[in-house]
């Protein structure tokens, strides 16, 4: 077991965060309606590399306010954020020197959102971490994932490793202060043992993270359920369910089926009372806004907490 477990175990409610060039597309490519998963539209809608970094060049949150998201966690109730550093598309939602392909040097906006948001996430108690795709990058010839513009094949999964999986994760765990978890996912190109080695190299920087267990070959400090998924009973040691509040992680402008407080309140007592966390994701749009829906309902869930839940 993890030495650091303890918060992790006692943290109950937990956010979690999708946020790329896919939230400003909202689930729309060329005049077309796309539902499911919004950060799936470059897979579903076959959109070419050069053309989807072109949304890069159009993606201006300027209504991103790190204080603001960090204080509505705070009022919900929630112990630790987990955000998108950089999903499937490739896209580095962060300052990184190892792909331009980064908000920084390919957005109009210019500035590193997660360095605010981890600051003031800290500022409020939280527990802060990345979510980081370390085999799917839709954006890399060798990355996993996109069979439309390159041959899987021929694929040198090992050099996107280590030219750009490992050094980003490095640089995450380096520039952003102490972060409580690295959310990985969607494993795959590793064995075990190049699974353990990637764990070694990142451990040394940041021994009291915890990785989550899509770091993939069973390893990992704590176990996550498949996707909304409540365990049947009591479940021993550290766990997770992860759930989105309407129907897709990353931001959709025509998906409105977003759960009510009540709806949230019931998911944390089922997940906790088997013992679990549940991190419920909400998807802020290109724009830097969290849905309206998602800050009303979470701000009544901080309500009932407050009244009726411990601590
Ligand atoms: C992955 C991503 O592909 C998806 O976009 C989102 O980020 C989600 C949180 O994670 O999708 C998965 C990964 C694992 C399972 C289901 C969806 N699973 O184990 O059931």
């Amino acid at each position: 077991e993890h030495d650091n477990i303890q918060w992790f175990k006692d943290a109950k409610f937990g956010m979690f965060i999708h946020w790329g060039l896919y939230s400003k597309l909202a689930g729309v490519w060329k005049g077309k309606n796309y539902y499911g998963s919004g950060e799936w539209i470059m897979h579903q809608a076959k959109i070419p590399v050069p053309e989807y970094a072109k949304v890069a060049s159009e993606f201006n949150p300027v209504d991103f306010n790190a204080e603001q998201w960090a204080k509505l966690a705070k009022d919900a109730g929630i112990k630790y954020i987990v955000i998108t550093a950089k999903h499937h598309e490739g896209f580095a939602m962060y300052d990184s020197k190892i792909s331009d392909f980064n908000i920084v040097k390919a957005s109009p906006y210019k500035k590193d959102p997660m360095k605010a948001l981890s600051e003031a996430s800290r500022k409020q108690g939280i527990q802060f971490g990345f979510y980081y795709s370390q085999f799917q990058d839709w954006h890399e010839p060798n990355g996993g994932g996109n069979d439309w513009d390159f041959n899987e094949k021929k694929k040198n999964y090992q050099q996107y490793y280590r030219e750009k999986a490992l050094p980003q994760l490095k640089e995450l765990l380096t520039n952003y202060g102490p972060l409580g978890i690295v959310w990985f996912d969607t494993p795959g190109g590793l064995s075990k043992k190049e699974t353990q080695k990637l764990i070694d190299e990142l451990r040394v920087i940041q021994p009291k993270s915890l990785f989550s267990s899509r770091v993939g070959q069973g390893l990992g400090d704590y176990k996550d359920f498949g996707d909304s998924e409540v365990p049947p009973a009591l479940i021993a040691g550290a766990w997770e369910s992860i759930y989105t509040h309407n129907d897709s992680w990353g931001y959709i402008q025509h998906d409105m089926n977003f759960k009510s407080s009540t709806q949230i309140i019931q998911l944390l007592a089922n997940v906790s009372s088997k013992g679990g966390n549940l991190m419920l994701n909400v998807g802020p749009d290109g724009k830097g806004n969290i849905p309206p829906y998602s800050v009303k309902y979470l701000k009544e869930t901080g309500k009932w907490l407050d009244r009726f839940g411990e601590s």
